[in-house]
């Protein structure tokens, strides 16, 4: 017997089908950041990372072109298990003879359809989009869309227009719903003197960008923020408003790991959410003591994030995309480390005997619930983990693989 053959008996003592959590998993997407690659930089003019958020340490190799980063990608790609989806800001527009000719409100498809191509090389199952509203000169003083300045709001909703358009064509294309997030950094360093102003204009720009956006093709989301760095008192998109916004207007919100106090917890919001949404997105990110956007790794709270999408059986109404984006160190080994982790996660809730911790939580045996808590932690997950690999021609030993990107591609790049 070998050892998957062992763990699988031991696993069904407990009422758990590794057969069927492999089965699971492998429907799961999870979509990939494209912006670990080259910093959060993009394509389109921006040098340099702007709107509260911000990428630190200076590793080698960033990806300065779009070869390189589609180049960088594939070789990620190819060690990540399930299914994928690969997720792009606008501001990777590739603009070719129309750069420098026209501005982020007038990106078009074409711009964009070589990542649908490279989506489609690579057999993803979608892609999904976002507006850039960051790292931009028209960000009139950190604003966009909640801007008092007319021009400009009127700019960035042009720009949301155009890419509500663009992301209905990668949606066809791929033929899988493109998910659109809104972020904007939107917000004031210091007490503003107005805090209604701001989220009135921004709930007219949204309602002017939204309308008529195709809603077979395209699930737009809104992602809220608690504060930025230089952006520390306020928030426009806050998560009460944006909670409101959506539900108001039909649409989902975006929650991202990093976007709330620190004890606060999205492990918790999704059970929460799920009772009124049927849809809801996910940044899948690492906040250490701030927004920090650290690679994702299995901690707890990952584990208890994948278990309530897990038990609550919402494989399908939480759609999973990762955002994190660290500088200090191998980028290969960032994208696929985050991918595998959130994958790990998703195994280990899908290997655990709910059925029967639910009723002794409703039969108020409590004793019981913490027993089994413990009582599954170290069941060899590994071995099922290791064979859910190992039947993608994959395997847990990938470090040559970050070795050889760091010798054949990082040394060679100035
Ligand atoms: C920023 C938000 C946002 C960005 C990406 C690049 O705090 O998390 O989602 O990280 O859109
Ligand atoms: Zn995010």
């Amino acid at each position: 017997m070998t050892r998957y053959e062992q763990s699988k008996e031991l696993y069904a003592k407990f009422g758990v089908d590794t057969e069927q959590a492999i089965e699971r998993l492998s429907q799961i997407a999870v979509s990939v950041h494209c912006w670990q690659g080259d910093d959060v930089i993009g394509f389109d003019g921006s040098e340099s990372l702007s709107g509260g958020i911000q990428t630190t340490g200076n590793y080698p190799g960033r990806a300065r072109t779009p070869e390189e980063l589609f180049a960088d990608l594939t070789r990620a790609f190819a060690l990540m298990p399930g299914k994928k989806r690969i997720n792009i800001h606008a501001c990777y527009a590739l603009l070719g003879e129309d750069k420098g000719k026209i501005d982020r409100d007038g990106y078009e498809y074409k711009h964009f359809a070589p990542w649908v191509k490279w989506a489609k090389d690579n057999g993803l199952e979608g892609v999904d989009f976002n507006p850039t509203f960051f790292g931009h000169p028209n960000m009139k003083n950190g604003l966009s869309l909640s801007s008092p300045d007319e021009e400009t709001r009127k700019f960035w909703v042009r720009h949301g227009k155009a890419c509500l358009k663009i992301a209905a064509q990668m949606g066809k294309e791929m033929g899988s719903p493109c998910a659109v997030n809104i972020w904007i950094p939107d917000g004031y360093k210091d007490i503003p003197a107005d805090r209604l102003g701001p989220r009135q204009r921004l709930i007219k720009s949204l309602d002017e960008m939204l309308e008529g956006y195709d809603k077979e093709w395209v699930i737009p989301a809104v992602e809220s923020k608690v504060f930025g760095i230089g952006v520390e008192s306020y928030t426009v998109g806050s998560n009460e408003f944006y909670q409101n916004y959506a539900a108001t207007r039909g649409m989902c919100c975006l929650l991202d790991t990093g976007h709330y106090h620190p004890t606060e917890v999205v492990s918790d919001k999704i059970p929460a959410m799920l009772a009124f949404y049927d849809k809801l997105q996910l940044h899948v990110s690492r906040p250490v003591r701030w927004d920090s956007d650290h690679v994702v790794i299995v901690d707890d709270e990952l584990k208890e994030l994948s278990k309530e999408i897990i038990r609550n059986n919402a494989d399908k109404k939480v759609m999973i995309a990762l955002d994190y984006f660290d500088a200090s160190i191998n980028r290969l080994c960032a994208f696929v480390l985050g991918v595998r982790s959130m994958h790990k996660a998703l195994l280990c809730a899908l290997l655990q005997p709910y059925e029967e911790m639910k009723k002794a939580q409703d039969e108020n045996d409590l004793t019981k619930v913490l027993y089994m808590h413990e009582r599954v932690k170290f069941l060899p997950f590994t071995d099922v983990w290791e064979e859910y690999l190992r039947r993608q021609g994959l395997s847990e030993d990938w470090w040559e693989s970050v070795e050889q990107f760091k010798n054949e591609v990082i040394a060679k790049r100035g």
